[in-house]
């Protein structure tokens, strides 16, 4: 584990430790301000169908309204979701567009102004405090990643080093020349630089960092283990998405039993995905969220595809957001592989098992004769790189077993040499799937 951190516990703002029943009155409000404002947008006036806010009485009584998907959205561009004056946007995002064309997002003053109070939740629940330094590796531009934790960490009042993603060497100079307290990029970013500070022949311990705060993209509790180690970090996880805000819908505590959800502006439903029924507490489903207070763009039960669970336990930090558990992937990027379903974390949690492989991979699926066909190409730690065919062949089948032993379907192994994988300085693509093409 990373080295200790004295931790006197402290909250940033009271909207984190609300008492139950007081922050479902709030929720109540807000709902019906939230619906009341959508109502202005021709998408939603004909979506409600007259739909009186009024009537609203409870959170739960979110499950009468219609629900908004990236379809909808993507309809609506460039800006049928926008739900201010023009003169009043303050700023422009926009979702990654990673599966088709992208999303705006508008935000108001207002909004910029919540937005840095919930990413700056997060950040003191994972032990930043005023006066550390923080290097952001995030992508600064549409992306949400840069900006949103960069306006997030000085409403903590530490400070920043807006390195932005790329250009690994500079990274690593100024991990050395300045000694962040804290590193804040992807999951795979965070892999790629102590890669790149073991191959420089650097010392990791000479570095400074306590803390680490990854997000972005799915990650295993072994990946966490691996960078944890690596750089010698405090690391966790955070969550958001573009089209509700961006980070800061949910962020680990000290406790790391799940990420806190900002339910004070975020009302996070799990659903099962085909019935859109509730699933039960600490039960998987696909969140589904709707803002409360974003101006400029408000999303009513926005479908994120994914998933996740809440769970039912109070968390013993004092903060009162539920928690929610960490996303292990989307239902798009669920691959059905003769009929189970495989998310590409569950093989990165097998590589991590696998002493002898590194943990990039690439997973191809192909449908030959009508049959499903996955193949995983995994690199090799350097120090284990032999010519010999008996030992490659013993860890190819241990590779296949341990997918196996997770996924329940065979896997074809290929390995391949340390250091021939394509690396992220964002989120990793891990996928590619010849059978047909995703939208
Ligand atoms: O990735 C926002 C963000 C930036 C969150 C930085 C945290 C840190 P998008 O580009 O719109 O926004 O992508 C959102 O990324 O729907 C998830 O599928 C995935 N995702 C984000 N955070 C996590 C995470 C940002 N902690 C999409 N674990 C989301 C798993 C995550 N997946």
């Amino acid at each position: 584990m990373s080295r200790s951190l004295a931790y006197p516990e402290a909250y940033f703002d009271p909207g984190e430790c609300l008492p139950r029943a007081e922050l479902k009155r709030l929720q109540t409000a807000r709902l019906r301000q939230a619906v009341a404002r959508a109502s202005a947008l021709p998408f939603y006036r004909e979506r409600l169908g007259g739909f009186d806010p009024n009537s609203i009485q409870e959170p739960g009584d979110v499950r009468r309204l219609p629900f908004t998907t990236k379809q909808d959205l993507r309809d609506g561009y460039p800006l049928g979701f926008l739900a201010i004056p023009r003169s009043e946007i303050a700023r422009f995002h926009a979702s990654s567009g990673t599966t088709g064309k992208m999303t705006f997002v508008p935000y108001s003053r207002g909004d910029m102004e919540n937005w840095g109070t919930v990413v700056s939740r997060f950040l003191m629940a994972g032990g930043l405090r005023p006066g550390m330094l923080v290097q952001i590796s995030f992508g600064y531009g549409l992306f949400t990643g840069g900006f949103g934790l960069h306006y997030g960490v000085e409403k903590v009042g530490a400070a920043v080093v807006p390195v932005a993603s790329g250009n690994t060497e500079r990274q690593l100079s100024i991990l050395y020349d300045l000694q962040p307290d804290a590193l804040v990029c992807t999951p795979s970013y965070a892999l790629n630089i102590a890669e790149e500070i073991r191959k420089s022949g650097r010392d990791p311990k000479s570095l400074h960092l306590s803390l680490g705060f990854f997000g972005g993209e799915p990650w295993t509790e072994e990946m966490r283990e691996r960078i944890e180690a690596d750089l010698d970090v405090f690391a966790t996880d955070n969550y958001g998405l573009s089209e509700v805000v961006g980070p800061g819908v949910a962020g680990e505590c000290r406790e790391r039993k799940g990420q806190h959800i900002s339910e004070d502006n975020f009302l996070v439903e799990c659903l099962n995905p085909e019935s859109l029924e509730p699933v039960q507490p600490g039960e998987r489903g696909e969140l589904v969220i709707t803002t409360l207070t974003k101006e400029a763009m408000p999303v009513i039960r926005y479908r994120t595809r994914d998933i996740s669970s809440l769970l039912p336990d109070p968390c013993p930090c004092g903060r009162t957001g539920t928690l929610m558990t960490r996303v292990t992937g989307r239902t798009d990027d669920m691959l059905v592989i003769r009929g189970v379903n495989v998310y590409p974390t569950q093989i990165e949690e097998a590589l991590l098992r696998v002493q002898e492989a590194a943990p990039h991979y690439h997973i191809e699926v192909t449908r030959p004769d009508n049959l499903d066909v996955a193949s995983v190409k995994v690199e090799m730690r350097p120090e284990i790189f032999s010519d010999s065919m008996k030992d490659m062949e013993q860890l190819r089948e241990k590779i296949a077993r341990a997918i196996s032993s997770i996924t329940g379907i065979r896997m074809r192994v290929d390995l391949v040499a340390p250091e021939t994988l394509e690396r992220f300085v964002g989120k990793a693509k891990r996928v590619t799937d010849r059978r047909f093409k995703k939208d």
